[in-house]
């Protein structure tokens, strides 16, 4: 039986995908950890520990207690917060894997998946259709990080053998966590704003178009990169993923389609500069062509999702 540590499972990608890895495996079979406390149906739904990553001592004594298998590291420092935290931000970003991965290879853990983004390519990457395989010159501490495990992934398979695999996520946008400090997050607090206040303020212009993916999507994607056949995997670095690519006017105009007076203005911040240094959309033929993935939800779909739940949501608090 496959037991399986989340790490992160508070956030806002590790809360959903707890919730995914416990469908397929088995509530009891999921052990959820975090620094800090989860979400109610993370914790009522199976097994909840407050565990730091940072701690290799105890992090290596609850693989071997519970018989890990398979590990998610989905902790890390987003791209806005680590802006304002640089070395804080690359020490948690880096050692967190440099710490997954000697403890993989030391007590022989069978499959890790850890998350890249597309925040490891920069200016000089071209931004339409960004291929699988190009310049990547981040110059954000987020990307940064990201690029050089990135690196250190790839090294471990091909020193160790050891069957890590890793997306790219675009921008994510789901309703069961708050916006956790990235620069996308400006595409979830608006519909926050919209529902409260008929309006928000963007920290980004009007046409700063990103790749972005409703997290539907991407936690699928991730059990189904997790589930394929080993000999499929041709990357063994990150995978490109693309799901939609829209900019704020984009969204703020499918918002007014259900909230007619919601109103936008744009006050560019520090996140507009981190924005302008990434690709618009991406190009993820490999990951289709290797596991088979395609996306489901566009920005209609997504918009009508955000806001039904959201308002449920807010309705319950
Ligand atoms: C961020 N949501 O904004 C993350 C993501 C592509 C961006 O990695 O930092």
């Amino acid at each position: 039986m496959e037991k399986i540590l989340v790490i992160g499972a508070a956030g806002q990608i590790g809360s959903e995908l707890t919730l995914a890895l416990r469908k397929i495996y088995g509530n009891e079979n999921v052990f959820a950890t975090d620094i800090k406390d989860a979400p109610k149906d993370v914790k009522k739904s199976g097994p909840f520990q407050l565990l730091d990553v940072m701690d290799d001592k105890r992090l290596i004594h609850f693989v071997i207690r519970y018989k890990i298998s398979q590990i998610y590291l989905l902790a890390a420092v987003l791209s806005g917060n680590a802006e304002r935290l640089p070395l804080q931000a690359w020490d948690i970003n880096m050692r967190s894997v440099l710490n997954i991965l000697d403890l993989a290879r030391e007590v022989g853990i069978k499959k890790i998946f850890w998350p890249s983004s597309i925040a490891v390519f920069g200016k000089t990457t071209p931004k339409i259709d960004t291929p699988q395989l190009t310049i990547m010159e981040p110059n954000t501490v987020y990307g940064i990080s990201k690029l050089a495990a990135e690196r250190w992934v790839e090294y471990y398979f091909n020193k160790y053998g050891l069957d890590i695999r890793s997306i790219r996520y675009p921008g994510l946008i789901s309703y069961k966590t708050e916006a956790g400090g990235g620069t996308t997050d400006y595409a979830v607090e608006i519909f926050y704003d919209a529902i409260t206040t008929g309006k928000y303020e963007c920290f980004l212009k009007p046409d700063t178009k990103l790749p972005m993916m409703f997290m539907d999507d991407a936690i699928r994607a991730t059990t189904e990169l997790m589930e394929a056949d080993a000999d499929k995997i041709s990357i063994r670095s990150s995978y490109n993923l693309s799901g939609l690519s829209f900019d704020p006017e984009e969204l703020s105009d499918e918002i007014k389609k259900h909230i007619p007076d919601f109103e936008i203005i744009y006050k560019p911040d520090f996140r507009q500069a981190i924005a302008d240094s990434w690709p618009q959309s991406i190009d993820d033929s490999v990951a289709r062509k290797d596991w088979g993935w395609k996306n489901n939800v566009d920005l209609e779909k997504m918009t009508r999702i955000m806001l039904k739940e959201i308002k449920k949501k807010l309705i319950h608090r």
